[in-house]
């Protein structure tokens, strides 16, 4: 058995001095060491000698366990550095690489036209405020003098949601919520999304408005059509001028239709605005005395403006845009001409 056990120590010895990697010297430690190693099993079989014979087989067996062990370690904590040093070279960064810069987004056309707008109307001292997309048909139509059934519900196409609620058809119901919880004076623009049953190159189901309300005492016309004049000029360029035409909203009384100069011909006459030299940019008003006193203002006190824009709309005139549909498509060629820095 002597014979046999240094047979195998020997064998064991070579297979180690042969490895070179970690993995190699795992294999050999199962090999020789393992449950059914060939060291294991010649353990296994001390059961079967003489108990004279049995504790100095047993020395022997322990000592070389020993001596391939040894043999193991060494050789292993040298593997494990080599490749621990291989794996940290293949690994290293060139930190004097220059770094790649991550693609920046720009903001879509309609945030920057909705943050122009907002910041110019901020400027004259306005509040902003958002309301609610589904919309009820109190606010929707009845507070603005729209009763059920009356025919100005046909100036809207409106997808109903219920008998009782509406997806918002404009930002007008706006009015009626500012009106009814505050006390004037109200000066405050309402963006939003808003929704109608209406489809062509220059109208969408799903746009967007911006409302402005202005509640004080002795407000006037003049009032609003210096602040739409500063509005445009602000917007546009410093020689826009705008005119009111007369209009019909259940809401204001009068009401108006604006127009601005053409911004791409500067008011000569051109595709755009169909060779007139205007093109209509919103709809306005003074707030119905019936509105306010729905609303629980004194109409004897108070008098308002109100008005009403697409964004879309302007969107398409101060960058000259064809079809509205090329603002809901998001193709990147379309959105990346519009090199709005994103704001921190
Ligand atoms: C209104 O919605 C009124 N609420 C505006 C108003 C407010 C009047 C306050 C008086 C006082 P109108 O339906 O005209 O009005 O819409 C206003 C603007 O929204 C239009 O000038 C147009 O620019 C835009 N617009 C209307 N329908 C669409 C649509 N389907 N797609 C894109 N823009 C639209």
């Amino acid at each position: 058995m002597k014979a046999q056990i240094e047979n195998v120590k020997q064998a064991a010895l070579a297979a180690v001095a042969a490895a070179g990697t970690v993995q190699e010297l795992g294999e050999v430690r199962v090999r020789f060491l393992g449950k059914s190693g060939e060291l294991t099993s010649l353990m296994k079989g001390l059961g079967a000698l003489s108990k004279e014979e049995r504790p100095e087989m047993g020395k022997v067996l322990n000592l070389a366990r020993t001596e391939i062990e040894t043999a193991l370690e060494q050789k292993l904590a040298a593997a494990e550095e080599r490749e621990k040093q291989a794996r940290l070279s293949a690994e290293a960064v060139d930190v004097t690489l220059p770094g790649r810069k991550p693609v920046r987004g720009t903001l879509h056309p309609i945030t920057q036209v909705r943050e122009d707008i907002v910041r110019v109307f901020l400027g004259m001292g306005f509040e902003v405020a958002e309301g609610p997309e589904i919309e009820s048909d109190l606010y929707n139509f009845q507070l603005l003098n729209v009763p059920k059934d009356h025919p100005a519900r046909d100036m809207q196409d409106t997808f109903y949601v219920n008998d009782s609620f509406v997806l918002r058809t404009h930002t007008s119901p706006m009015q009626a919520r500012m009106m009814t919880t505050r006390k004037p004076p109200i000066r405050v623009v309402i963006p939003g999304r808003v929704y109608r049953s209406d489809d062509d190159a220059s109208h969408s189901p799903i746009f967007h408005q911006i409302e402005g309300l202005a509640v004080d005492k002795y407000i006037t016309m003049g009032d609003l059509e210096g602040c739409l004049t500063a509005f445009a000029q602000q917007m546009f360029s410093k020689d826009t001028e705008i005119r009111l035409r007369p209009s019909y909203f259940p809401f204001t009384e009068p009401s108006v239709e604006v127009d601005v100069t053409c911004a791409i011909c500067g008011g000569k006459g051109c595709r755009v605005c169909k060779g007139t030299g205007w093109v209509e940019i919103l709809g306005a008003g003074i707030v119905n005395p019936a509105v306010l006193e729905m609303c629980g203002i004194d109409s004897k006190e108070y008098s308002g403006f109100a008005f009403g824009l697409g964004l879309e709309r302007i969107a398409m005139i101060k960058y000259g845009i064809p079809n509205i549909k090329l603002f809901y498509e998001n193709d990147v060629r379309f959105l990346k001409q519009f090199n709005g820095e994103v704001e921190k």
